[in-house]
């Protein structure tokens, strides 16, 4: 395996082969090994390619990729929802190249450690992203080329990566002050995306509607678009998840089946009850990323018309789904079981979720010192997550020890924002909290011990939209102290910090 990565155990290694989870295929199968006639990607603007005509244009693009990129050299991808995201993707993982999916609303402070802890060669965009392309490569010495239409080459023969190697990188949603790397071999992710798509009753007549942003491992494999192409049904791309754009795609492109986070499910829902569009073709609606809430969960099928999967799910690897065929109480009360026989699942005396199996990592990518805290000695890879397990094997997510905000989905690792918050000229200490939204879930709020006149939420917003952070990670409140409150060992506590936001002291 790359230097760097921690591989499994040869002995769980071999158990995996042998139990037919990992079959010694590369993720680029999946395109060469389809019905070459069917339809495969259609863009948001209608246009469209078979299983064929996306091969031929992977082809041209690995030829070009292989002049600029060699094999095992690490390439940021940095695309929104476009035929480019899928063909950027397939080619680099044909060359060899590793593809390291950052999301379409990373800034620089996220972008520009990416591309250092990979040791980038190369930064994929589009030319909305320019500006940004221009930074990485004044301030990344290892990235070469800022690639913003992909180069095209007459096709030549490529030599197969290692099935056993690693494909790709995913990023974490993180917990600590730098971003961390989650290497996926093409055996581990193709079972992923070939299970995924199993038990989500995926067929070549899906049609699978990608409306989060396609570099996130829900929408690309879980079963998400990979699943779909595993299933050899159709890939339809939304630009953004409003209810305007999605209505119309599902009912011009007939989508059966589509991904979203809790926050959108409930914009859909409300917008179907005055939506003219036909939204009858949907099967499937799977929510994951965050905990959708039971009570909107029972109504699903009465508002939009279609079936529920709950999926709870990591970047990290184990994905949980509740089945088709479960009681209607699961489905809307828990947040799914593991997918593989191999999962093991370990929850802790206080609900502390761990686990291992054949498509969760073992150690994040050059991070030894991280891996340490994060794994036990027997390789279980702590999730911060906090579960009750039913006899059934379905989770119910109650809550996490990570120290992490989970915003309608999207991951703000606190000593992250922390670390942006006391560079500001006035803050002397700030310490990041979630607070409780109903459509959200949580919010960000900021406390603050401030140095000279305390900061406003604009001012904090300007301030670290000047750094580089993304929008998603800017706080939603600010809260000035004159200390914080500690822990018995002296520490910042955060619970009473969000008992504090609560209103209840003790
Ligand atoms: C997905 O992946 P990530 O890597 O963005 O975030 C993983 C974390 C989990 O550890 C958990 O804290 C939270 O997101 N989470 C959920 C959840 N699904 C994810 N918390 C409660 N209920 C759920 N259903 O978020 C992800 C990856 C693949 C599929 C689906 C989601």
């Amino acid at each position: 395996m790359l230097d760097g990565c921690v591989p499994w155990p040869e002995e769980l290694a071999e158990r995996y082969r042998r139990e037919g989870y990992w079959q010694g295929k590369t993720l680029d199968t999946l395109i060469t090994e389809a019905d070459r006639s069917k339809v495969a990607l259609v863009a948001a603007d209608g246009r469209r390619w078979t299983y064929g005509e996306l091969d031929a244009w992977i082809a041209r693009v690995a030829a070009g990729l292989s002049e600029v990129v060699r094999p095992r050299e690490r390439v940021v991808l940095q695309l929104p929802n476009v035929p480019e995201f899928v063909v950027a993707l397939f080619a680099l993982l044909r060359v060899g190249a590793l593809p390291v999916l950052a999301l379409p609303a990373h800034r620089e402070s996220e972008i520009v450690p990416l591309c250092r802890l990979s040791e980038a060669a190369a930064y994929v965009i589009t030319g909305e992203f320019a500006a940004l392309g221009k930074i990485v490569r004044e301030s990344v010495p290892s990235v070469r080329e800022v690639i913003e239409i992909l180069p095209e080459a007459e096709p030549v023969e490529l030599p197969e990566p290692d099935p056993a190697d690693v494909a790709l990188f995913l990023l974490s949603g993180g917990t600590t002050g730098t971003p961390k790397l989650i290497p996926r071999t093409h055996n581990d992710y193709l079972y992923n995306a070939r299970a995924s798509a199993e038990v989500s009753g995926f067929t070549e007549d899906t049609v699978y509607l990608v409306a989060l942003p396609a570099a996130h491992n829900f929408a690309l494999a879980s079963p998400g678009l990979l699943g779909a192409f595993a299933a050899g049904g159709t890939v339809v791309l939304a630009p953004d998840p409003s209810a305007d754009s999605v209505f119309e795609l599902i009912e011009r492109e007939k989508v059966t089946a589509t991904g979203v986070v809790p926050p959108v499910a409930l914009l859909w829902m409300d917008a179907a009850e005055f939506a003219d569009e036909d939204l009858s073709t949907l099967e499937l609606l799977q929510v994951g990323g965050a905990k959708f809430n039971a009570d909107p969960a029972s109504r699903v099928r009465e508002t939009l018309g279609c079936g529920l999967q709950q999926v709870f799910g990591m970047a990290e690897g184990l994905l949980n789904f509740t089945r088709l065929d479960d009681p209607e109480e699961l489905i809307v009360t828990t947040q799914g079981r593991p997918l593989c026989p191999a999962d093991e699942v370990r929850v802790l005396e206080g609900g502390e979720l761990l686990t291992r199996g054949p498509y969760t990592l073992r150690g994040y990518y050059r991070a030894e010192e991280h891996n340490a805290r994060s794994f036990t000695e027997d390789g279980f890879y702590r999730s911060g997550d906090l579960v009750r397990q039913l006899p059934s094997g379905h989770l119910i997510v109650e809550g996490r020890v990570k120290d992490q905000i989970n915003r309608g989905g999207e991951k703000i690792p606190a000593e992250e924002l922390e670390n942006h918050l006391v560079a500001h000229p006035d803050v002397h200490d700030a310490a990041v909290v979630g607070m409780a939204d109903e459509v959200m879930g949580e919010r960000t709020c900021a406390f603050l011990l401030v140095k000279g006149t305390a900061p406003g939420l604009r001012e904090v917003k300007a301030f670290l939209r000047e750094r580089g952070v993304a929008e998603f990670k800017l706080p939603d409140r600010i809260e000035v102290l004159d200390e914080f409150p500690l822990t018995k060992v002296g520490k910042v506590s955060k619970a009473a910090l969000t008992r504090l936001l609560a209103g209840t002291p003790e």
